[in-house]
């Protein structure tokens, strides 16, 4: 197994994946800012290094930083979590350059899912279904793209192939928007990402957003675990996630998640990766697939009981998986709220010190989070502070176990959304199941 992994990753999640370590008898790293002396898993780890001052880009995103604490401390891999590092190509391939095990896909793998146009190439080739759109990028003939678009029916979006995630796309609703359209697009993501690159698919009006988690091995074995379900978001921020998806039966997920694994086996992938999918009227339709561990995965880790956290350590270890296809089984609904440090009202963000914390529990409770009475969260990072995740054997038995731990959850000193959690949950359209993407920020806008 592996000796030891540097975390190169702060907050909740170096604590997740500190816990899957010590679980497996794997010596820890934690690299932190000058501002994360106080992490609770720098004082849970072996060792820990501090690699810059607080801002992100001088710590986390210092590439030459992490590698130099991976080298003096002897460590033999390095995991990047979510978010910072985790899906820059460029980071792999220097890890792998320096000797080390990049906890994730390959380097190449990690840059063809960052063009969003060679990601959808390839999975359209692989058999995954795709929006109606360009199949490739635009080029300058504007009759062409006139042309394209009619084909393909207004309205329609035209999104930069190095964004992602919400960045560098526009809708489009008539042909006399469409080629402003297409260049003020294309000059934002040369400025945002240098790249100009963009493509042309169908605007879906209401869909839902599910996406299957995939895990892969260095031996050719692929698995899906299921779905979940991310439609509650506000302004590309998830808010709560659930699997399974509300309504999907289990020949809907058979199918999409055969087609996924497949895709996986087709372009040799290796780790944990999930599928983005816009989901309407009953059909799939891919957006992106994403190489990292995601901040929702505990709803999969419950209702599949796979620890993915452990399968990632495994396949880095040239391991093989733990399980089959046939092992994994859907039981019961998983539930998460995201617990932001942020005032309720206008969603800025709340830093401050917790004065007090009381966490909930109970069965079918699960907090991931690194906050503890007294902890200071400070204002340089993402304001998420925890996940609350809930599991039972119906999605109504989630949700009232959800119901409770937001109740007796205690985070005082600082502002969190959990109101804003409670009011949700026990709105009727989201008892019910099965919003679409723009529900909660029309509901938030009515007030
Ligand atoms: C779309 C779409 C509708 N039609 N593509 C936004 C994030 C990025 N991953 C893709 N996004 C969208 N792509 C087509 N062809 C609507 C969105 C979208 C969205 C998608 C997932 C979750 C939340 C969203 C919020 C607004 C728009």
């Amino acid at each position: 197994m592996l000796s030891k992994v540097v975390i190169a990753n702060r907050g909740e999640i170096a604590l997740r994946i500190l816990r899957a370590c010590r679980e497996m008898g794997i010596k820890i790293v934690a690299v932190h800012s000058s501002a994360d002396r106080d992490l609770k898993h720098v004082r849970l780890a072996d060792e820990s290094v501090c690699i810059g001052p607080s801002p992100s880009t001088d710590s986390y995103l210092n590439i030459p930083a992490v590698i130099s604490a991976a080298e003096v401390t002897d460590a033999v891999a390095i995991h990047p979590g979510y978010g910072f590092l985790a899906e820059n190509a460029d980071f792999a391939e220097q890890v792998e350059k320096s000797g080390f095990i990049f906890i994730g896909p390959r380097p190449d793998t990690i840059r063809m899912m960052g063009d969003k146009v060679s990601a959808i190439e390839k999975m359209k080739q692989a058999g995954v279904p795709c929006v109606p759109g360009s199949d490739g990028v635009l080029d300058d003939d504007s009759e062409k793209n006139i042309g394209m678009a009619v084909k393909i029916g207004y309205p329609v979006i035209i999104k930069a192939a190095g964004g992602g995630g919400g960045r560098g796309m526009r809708v489009v609703r008539s042909e006399a928007a469409l080629l402003n359209s297409i260049s003020l697009t294309k000059g934002e993501a040369g400025a945002a990402f240098g790249n100009d690159q963009v493509y042309m698919e169908k605007y879906l009006e209401n869909p839902r957003h599910i996406e299957i988690q995939v895990m892969a091995d260095s031996h050719g074995n692929a698995i899906y675990l299921g779905e979940r379900d991310c439609s509650m978001q506000r302004r590309h921020q998830k808010m709560i996630e659930e699997a399974p998806a509300p309504g999907l039966t289990a020949e809907q997920r058979k199918e999409i998640g055969e087609r996924c694994a497949q895709a996986c086996r087709d372009i040799g992938y290796r780790g944990a990766g999930t599928f983005e999918f816009l989901y309407e009227n009953g059909e799939f339709y891919f957006i992106e697939m994403n190489t990292r561990l995601q901040v929702e995965h505990p709803v999969t880790e419950l209702v599949t009981g796979v620890d993915i956290v452990r399968e990632q350590l495994l396949i880095a270890a040239g391991k093989k998986m733990t399980y089959k296809q046939e092992d994994i089984k859907i039981h019961g609904h998983a539930m998460e709220c995201r617990i932001n440090a942020e005032d309720p009202d206008n969603f800025l963000p709340c830093p401050g010190i917790i004065s007090r914390y009381h966490a909930p529990g109970g069965p079918g409770v699960r907090v991931d989070t690194h906050i503890y009475s007294g902890y200071r969260v400070p204002p340089y990072y993402d304001s998420m502070i925890g996940k609350l995740i809930t599991h039972s054997d119906s999605r109504d038995s989630a949700m009232a176990r959800m119901r409770i731990a937001l109740d007796e959850i205690i985070i005082d000193g600082i502002k969190t959304n959990v109101p804003l959690h409670k009011n949700l949950l026990t709105d009727a359209m989201f008892l019910a199941g099965g919003v679409n993407i723009h529900y909660l920020e029309k509901k938030l806008g009515m007030g």
